[in-house]
């Protein structure tokens, strides 16, 4: 049974027709991220969430219920106000065939649109997270030149991760495991707690299944 939404905001590389694993799992860390972030003088995290969700509901797409970090999942190569625009101006009918049909054209392309690039020097272009990630991925190295360490995370034996991996719930970042210290969490109704990622991400982590109590699922069409 589904009992997680599958992604609100689309992770655009995480889709069928996306970019593969490595860049998906890149993504998705970088949600607890990219939503403890506002895009200032434009279009919240909050905004663009509830708004998703209401319009998926209006669609009769998405149930009541909570909704947790993994329902929005995106990096800053994503500009907010662009999604926030497909969601207003996709039908339901397209939105239903990316969530629950896909492949899905439509939807996809408008999503895949609000991604940002950065250019290299050489002219090509990557996804702007892949700038100062610790990866080249221009052939010409330009996207880890001039780095302000902005977008990294130093565990406390100094040892430099990708600041996505912070609270991501994976401990194997940091060798001392430094990166999970801290990290927001969720209480159980046993009192036990798990990391704040694990609400509604469709896997019992309480021993008690709370952490999956009251979420909200998509309702598609059977
Ligand atoms: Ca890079
Ligand atoms: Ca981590
Ligand atoms: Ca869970």
């Amino acid at each position: 049974m589904l009992t997680a939404p599958r992604r609100l905001v689309p992770a655009l590389s995480a889709h069928p027709f996306g970019r593969g694993v490595r860049l998906a799992a890149a993504l998705l860390v970088a949600a607890a991220w990219a939503g403890a972030c506002t895009d200032e003088g434009g279009t919240s995290t909050d905004e663009l969430t509830g708004n998703a969700a209401a319009k998926l509901r209006r669609c009769e797409l998405l149930g009541d219920g909570d909704l947790g970090p993994q329902a929005v999942i995106f990096g800053p190569s994503v500009d907010l106000d662009c999604l926030a625009g497909c969601f207003d101006t996709l039908s339901c009918a397209a939105l239903e065939a990316f969530y629950c049909a896909p492949p899905s054209v439509e939807a996809s392309e408008c999503f895949e649109d609000c991604t940002v690039r950065f250019t290299c020097a050489n002219g090509a272009e990557v996804l702007a997270t892949d700038r100062c990630d610790g990866n080249a991925d221009c052939a010409d190295g330009s996207d880890e030149a001039e780095c302000t360490g902005d977008n990294e995370f130093v565990c406390a034996d100094g040892l430099r991760i990708p600041l996505a991996f912070r609270c991501d719930g994976d401990e194997g970042d940091c060798i001392d495991g430094t990166d999970e210290l801290d990290c927001p969490t969720f209480t159980c109704a046993d009192g036990s707690t798990v990391t704040d990622r694990n609400r509604c991400d469709g896997t019992s982590n309480c021993a008690d299944g709370s952490d999956e109590q009251g979420c909200a699922a998509l309702t598609c069409p059977s």
